[in-house]
């Protein structure tokens, strides 16, 4: 039975999520869309199997062809990134850094990672997250004059605080992230490295951004984003490290791995290694610079003054408004941003200064420069008539006109 027949309610409420899609213009810059083909095997009976352990090592028996999907899951995404092992069971981004951390610190330990407030993650030490429950945490920060990580910070706190384990990546942080410094500065002070690559792995894929791989002892990195598969987590590492990741993974953290989604992470590696996925990475890269310039130039204060990646970060107190209110200005108008704290933030968390933008999703359907010059535009327009619900009407009828044109993948 379809599932409109057997659910009507379930139905009609992913039909109105559908049309949202369709209609709106997506600009979380940690969502993308999937292919109809991840889909697909995202939605496959892959789902009704046990499959608790490794490919070969397994706790239940009929594991024969979801071994062969994590057999090739695993397979691509070493060939991806150079990696030496990876274990693709992280049900999500959390998983995937607790992994990682548990694997080789111990309670107590010290991490020194970004400051949540400046771009880092809740993952990264955040005090009431299990990462800043669990660790003695030190965060390194933006220098306050140009937004860019302060390696000199980096490099100071190291040294005194000598941690175990120093974290880079970040959330919110709109530039190229220098990984090899990170590395040399690990190395100097003998802390482990983990790069936290979620937001630019499918950049990093696509080669357009410096790779953590060869240089990091462990590289984590969630999967929709950026990379543009299905909702889910992963750690890669060398392979001195495979065997402790494995065991923290299962029986450590987590029961019966989804096979089902990771059938659909063997779907996205396979679609990243294809020569198509570098020129989708180059667009992501352009689209974001050509979106940054016409924000830019419409008045809007943008943190580190432009992007080198996926991502803009800017200051609506730049034109008299407040997160909270341009996000939802936006959303009404059709266009979903996330309100974020920008660096030295004077706000607070639920209405912070800034908006966070990214251009991985519009980029799926299809959108290029010319594209971006106009919801640019639109931007601009709603969030400078934020209170003229007239006005925002105006753009929202516009924009549902014109994102028609650039079909959803997997949405008819
Ligand atoms: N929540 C994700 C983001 O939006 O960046 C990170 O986990």
């Amino acid at each position: 039975m379809s599932l409109r027949d057997a659910d009507p309610s379930v139905w009609d409420m992913i039909q109105r999520e559908e049309t949202r899609q369709v209609e709106g213009l997506e600009l979380i810059a940690s969502e993308n869309y999937t292919s109809a083909a991840i889909q697909e095997a995202a939605g496959t009976v892959l789902t009704n199997k046990y499959a608790e352990g490794y490919p070969g090592r397994r706790y239940y028996g009929g594991c024969e062809f979801v071994d062969e999907v994590e057999t090739l899951a695993r397979d691509r995404v070493r060939e991806l990134f150079g990696a030496e092992h990876a274990n693709v069971q992280p049900h999500a981004g959390s998983q995937a850094n607790m992994a990682a951390y548990m694997s080789v610190l111990k309670p107590g330990d010290t991490i020194l990672a970004m400051d949540l407030a400046q771009g880092g993650h809740l993952t990264h030490g955040m005090h009431l997250n299990f990462s800043g429950q669990l660790y003695n945490v030190v965060h390194y920060g933006v220098r306050e004059d140009d937004h860019r990580i302060d390696f000199d910070q980096v490099a100071s706190l190291a040294k005194e605080h000598k941690p175990n384990m120093i974290v880079a990546g970040a959330s919110a942080y709109p530039r190229e992230i220098d990984h090899s410094k990170f590395a040399d500065i690990a190395r100097e002070t003998g802390a482990k490295l983990m790069v936290d690559m979620a937001h630019y792995s499918g950049l990093v894929a696509g080669k357009v951004h410096n790779n953590p791989v060869p240089v990091a002892d462990f590289v984590t990195t969630t999967t929709h984003k950026t990379l543009r598969g299905p909702r889910s987590g992963m750690v890669l590492c060398k392979e001195e490290y495979a065997k402790d990741v494995d065991r923290t993974v299962f029986p450590g953290l987590q029961g019966g791995p989804l096979m089902h989604i990771i059938a659909a992470k063997a779907v996205c590696f396979g679609e990243a290694l294809q020569p198509s996925f570098q020129e989708y990475a180059k667009q992501v890269v352009s689209n974001a610079k050509t979106l940054a310039e016409t924000l830019a130039a419409g008045g809007l204060r943008l943190m580190s003054g432009g992007t080198d990646n996926h991502l803009i970060l800017t200051d609506v107190t730049s034109i008299d408004l407040t997160g909270k209110i341009a996000e939802k200005a936006l959303d009404q108008a059709g266009i979903t941003v996330n309100k974020n704290m920008i660096p030295y933030d004077q706000r607070k968390p639920l209405d912070p200064s800034g908006i966070r933008i990214g251009t991985a999703a519009l980029t799926t359907r299809g959108m290029k420069e010319d594209e971006m010059q106009q919801v640019g535009q639109w931007i601009l327009r709603v969030m400078k008539s934020a209170d003229n619900d007239a006005e925002i009407e105006k753009v929202r009828g516009e924009i549902q006109e014109f994102a028609r044109n650039f079909p959803v993948p997997g949405i008819k």
